[in-house]
């Protein structure tokens, strides 16, 4: 039987498991690792607490990229922390300024063939260029970074294969809305998906990112495409022609579902408030007035994206209405955007130019005004994400953007005539010095760590007890994301190394009552719908529940990220058997779990109403390592039990 291309990387990467059944954990050895600010600080200081000198891994990069609004000591201190770490320990460290992680990786260190996990959960990002890239919790990177091997349950393998070629104004963010609306948000689970077919070769390397950057929306482990010519072109324009390798997928592959896409059918696309997945054409929103438009983020800041913007925008203004953000993804490309003179058509425009950063995308800053209507290139358009609680998020192409922008309604690019053609340079501008090596062996013991003081202990969970008796005290309904479970923004991002302090904002999208009740309750029981934890990858939705008493999770079905971070945390998931009994628990009943411990060998519990006097059967199929993470109370315990 043909491998499809995943399966290859995974076949010269796998430690121990079997990838021909899928499902079961697999362990595969790590080439690389990145983390970005926001979950950094946690990544690291667990690292540090696993007393390892060096990384083991073959290149590892510390992003400064999600906290970059300063306006107290907090962010300031943790990035010295992890400049100090990173030194310390064998990571670069990429510098405030130097970009997202996900654009300067796919830019100057990702490789064909090679595995990254980052703890962000765009990091399949770099499978635009052929990397098995996966987003994961901080403690598996941590692990990673130490020579560890990351553990998934092996994934069905999906393929999407393109025809045809876009036509002008329908750019690859309609391609990730289109797959949006054909698998939803929950659609990828368990799966990789292959991109293929001839519709590929018409296809940039930045927009292949774009569209394996919007598979984490999908929910699926990761997306990949082949490494073809148009991979070494682009690797070779980067300056690193030497690490490109060619990779596709055996013709006989066997794939457990397979889509078709034709490209020249497609039409510019939105994905409507609040959900990714929530998609309809760009022409049926017409009526609609913007009030806000912010170009940028991982999926949609390359040096292609800027250009097609400002060649839109040249020689026009902005409608007055409409406040425009524009992020270009790095250092490499706002300098070359300032190089060739695009930097100006987009300044004189009246748009307003920002750092090479997430800003808007993660809340910092830009929030709209109350009940605005804001289209952004970005991936996500959770509720509140925006930091305005009643935003009204659009996710929409560069092109559908920036002619919104200027008409200040949402708009067909296709209706404001032909946009001129751009030229990509041959060779990218290559300035590495935002990147900052790590010490050498013999400095590095004398590097000092420097730890500000708003970093706070991590909460470690607690061996698992046979018996949990605990109160139902919150229940939420299907697709509920880390976003609600534990919201960023500008006001909440800096305390990411402070649990407690984060602790007071827990679930506050969905109940802002909840941090207390679960505190005076001392100990809790959640229960979620389908799709449980999707979203961003962060652990402190794992963390800061741990912290608040929560002990176990009940949900109809669970995201893979969230799923291993609950149990790292040493929070047990676990899932209804039958869907249904969901609507037969309240919040505030009193609930119970005997014989957790026997439960593991069947992977089979009953979950026992005590005030409604009802049982409810409840299934989870552990693997032998995460029963023994569960019972030591999480990784961490785990880890030093181990040594
Ligand atoms: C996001 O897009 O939600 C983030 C912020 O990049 C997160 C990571 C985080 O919460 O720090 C992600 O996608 O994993
Ligand atoms: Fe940053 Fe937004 Fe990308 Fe997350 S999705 S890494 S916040 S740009």
């Amino acid at each position: 039987m043909g491998l499809t291309i995943a399966q290859k990387i995974i076949q010269s990467h796998i430690l121990s498991g079997d990838m021909f059944t899928p499902g079961s954990e697999i362990a595969l050895k790590i080439d690389q690792t990145l983390t970005q600010d926001a979950t950094g600080t946690m990544a690291y200081l667990e690292f540090e607490a696993m007393g390892i000198e060096r990384v083991k891994t073959e290149k590892s990069v510390a992003y400064i990229d999600h906290n970059t609004l300063q306006s107290g000591f907090e962010n300031a201190d943790d990035h010295r922390y992890i400049q100090s770490v990173a030194k310390k320990h064998g990571i670069f460290f990429s510098r405030p300024g130097n970009g997202i992680c996900h654009q300067v990786h796919l830019e100057r260190y990702g490789i064909p063939g090679k595995t990254l996990i980052g703890s962000d959960s765009h990091t399949p990002t770099c499978g635009g260029i052929g990397m098995l890239a996966m987003g994961a919790g901080g403690l598996d990177v941590a692990v990673a970074m130490g020579g560890g091997p990351y553990y998934i349950n092996m994934p069905k393998m999906y393929k999407v294969i393109l025809k045809g070629k876009l036509r002008d104004g329908v750019a690859a963010k309609d391609i990730s809305l289109e797959i949006l609306r054909i698998l939803s948000v929950k659609g990828g689970v368990g799966a990789i998906i292959e991109w293929g077919g001839e519709g590929i070769k018409t296809l940039s390397v930045p927009e292949r990112a774009t569209i394996t950057n919007m598979g984490a929306e999908l929910g699926a482990t990761t997306s990949i495409f082949p490494s073809d010519e148009t991979t070494r072109e682009y690797l070779e324009a980067q300056g690193r022609a030497e690490v490109f390798v060619p990779l596709e997928s055996d013709p006989d592959a066997v794939y457990d579902k397979i889509v078709e896409i034709d490209l020249s059918s497609l039409e510019p696309l939105a994905a409507c408030p609040h959900s990714p997945d929530n998609v309809t054409e760009v022409k049926n929103l017409s009526s609609i007035k913007v009030d806000q438009v912010c170009i940028g983020s991982c999926t949609n800041s390359s040096l292609r994206d800027m250009l097609r913007v400002a060649a839109i925008l040249k020689g026009k203004t902005i409608a007055p209405s409409v406040s425009l953000s524009i992020s270009p993804g790095s250092k490499q490309v706002l300098m070359m955007l300032a190089d060739c003179g695009a930097l100006s058509d987009i300044i004189a425009s009246g748009a307003r130019i920002l750092e090479s950063a997430c800003g808007p995308c993660i809340g910092m800053g830009f929030s709209p005004n109350s009940g605005g209507v804001s289209l952004r290139t970005f991936n996500r358009n959770f509720e509140g994400r925006s930091g305005t609680a009643d935003g009204q998020i659009y996710l929409v192409s560069p092109e559908t953007a920036a002619a919104s922008a200027l008409s200040g309604y949402i708009t067909d690019p296709r209706t404001i005539g032909e946009i001129p053609p751009i030229e990509m340079p041959e060779r990218f501008r290559i300035d590495d010095r935002g990147t900052l090596a790590p010490a050498d062996l013999a400095e590095a013991p004398a590097v000092e760590i420097l730890k500000g003081p708003n970093i706070k202990e991590i909460p470690v969970g607690e061996a698992l007890g046979d018996t949990l008796m605990a109160p139902l005290t919150l229940k939420v309904g299907d697709n509920i994301t880390t976003d609600h479970i534990m919201p960023a923004g500008s006001k909440i991002l800096p305390y990411r190394s402070n649990v407690p302090y984060l602790s007071q904002y827990c679930f506050g999208v969905c109940d802002k009552t909840f941090p207390e009740r679960a505190k005076a309750t001392g100990k809790s029981i959640v229960v979620g719908g389908i799709n449980y934890g999707q979203g961003s990858s962060r652990e402190h939705a794992a963390l800061v529940p741990l912290y608040l008493g929560v002990k176990a999770v009940v949900a109809k079905s669970f995201a893979r990220i969230h799923a291993a971070n609950l149990i790292n945390a040493g929070i047990l998931p676990l899932t209804f058997e039958n869907s249904d009994d969901y609507d037969r628990l309240d919040q505030g009943d009193s609930l119970s779990i005997r014989g957790i411990h026997a439960g593991f060998e069947n992977g089979k519990w009953i979950l026992s109403d005590e005030t409604k006097g009802i049982e409810i059967p409840l299934v989870f199929t552990f693997t032998q390592r995460q029963k023994e993470i569960l019972l030591a109370g999480g990784l961490l315990n785990y880890t030093k039990s181990e040594e």
